[in-house]
């Protein structure tokens, strides 16, 4: 009899949290394994010898096959169970319109994330008095530009990122405004500037699996505003390490540039 699917994760983590909500949608049977990132354990030679060299969650163990990042697994599993076609696209058009959105969402959106590492994790990581503000900076950057991309051109006459229908593109992107939406990363005029953005972000929130997914989320990040939390790393380096932001390069995103405050304009 062919074993369970093992799911390497943690909750805390915006990709972890897509991929296991795409297995709970499709009603996929697997066994959640949370690997403690605030710990060591994952940057052992021993577990990235044994799962994924990079040392990062998620990862999918099927039997003597494994697979890591949260895209492909997702592909994966939706290969594997014959998901409903509106997951990954069940036309070429749509297949490539997913395509495009989940290449653009790892340089873009995912770098964003930054916002929310620097502000929420990183006096937990560092200290709580170094000043993060020069990083903190690339990551609003990298959000804002990718959320007027997202409002103008992604969300400009749809429901959902990719078409009518809910697909694994929403759910990549869903699970880094979790973060935001949770920490309080995004200020509230900054949402009303983005009315697409804030009805999408409802409408998915409203899901049975984004809440269950992202219980943890919102009641962890909750208590570390409230100060009721200390997260305690024992490990160093950045938790979103290899996905750190930084403002510019050639994604179509413009360079960061001190002179015209990008983000004082978006925040005005
Ligand atoms: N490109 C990967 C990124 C995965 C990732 O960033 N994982 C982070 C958590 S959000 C992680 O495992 N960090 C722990 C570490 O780097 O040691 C994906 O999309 O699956």
């Amino acid at each position: 009899m062919a074993s369970k699917l093992r799911y390497l994760h943690h909750p805390a983590s915006q990709p972890c949290r897509s991929a296991r909500q795409f297995m709970i949608e499709n009603d996929i049977p697997f066994e959640d394994e949370v690997v403690d990132i605030t710990t060591n354990i994952n940057e052992t030679q021993e577990f990235r010898d044994k799962y994924n060299p990079t040392g990062q969650v998620p990862i999918l163990v099927d039997g003597d096959f494994i697979v890591w990042e949260n895209v492909a697994i997702a592909r994966y599993v939706n290969e594997k169970f014959d998901c409903p076609g509106h997951w990954f696209g069940s036309t070429l058009r749509a297949r490539a319109r997913i395509n495009q959105f989940v290449q653009w969402y790892a340089y873009t959106l995912r770098l964003g994330g930054g916002a929310f590492h620097w502000t929420i994790f990183a006096p937990f990581i560092y200290g709580p008095n170094k000043d993060f503000s020069a990083e903190r900076r690339k990551g609003y950057h990298v959000l804002y530009e990718s959320m007027g991309i997202m409002e103008r051109y992604w969300l400009k006459d749809r429901d959902y990122l990719c078409g009518d229908e809910v697909s694994y593109a929403d759910l990549v992107a869903l699970h880094e405004f979790v973060s935001h939406h949770a920490g309080k990363i995004i200020p509230d005029n900054v949402w009303k500037k983005h009315p697409r953005i804030s009805a999408w972000f409802e409408r998915l929130s409203a899901r049975a699996a984004t809440k269950a997914v992202s219980e943890w989320q919102y009641d962890a990040i909750g208590k570390v505003l409230t100060g009721e939390l200390k997260v305690k790393f024992t490990r160093r380096t950045a938790v979103l390490k290899g996905t750190e932001a930084y403002g510019g390069h050639n994604h179509g995103i413009p360079h960061l540039d001190e002179e015209d405050d990008y983000i004082a304009r978006v925040e005005s």
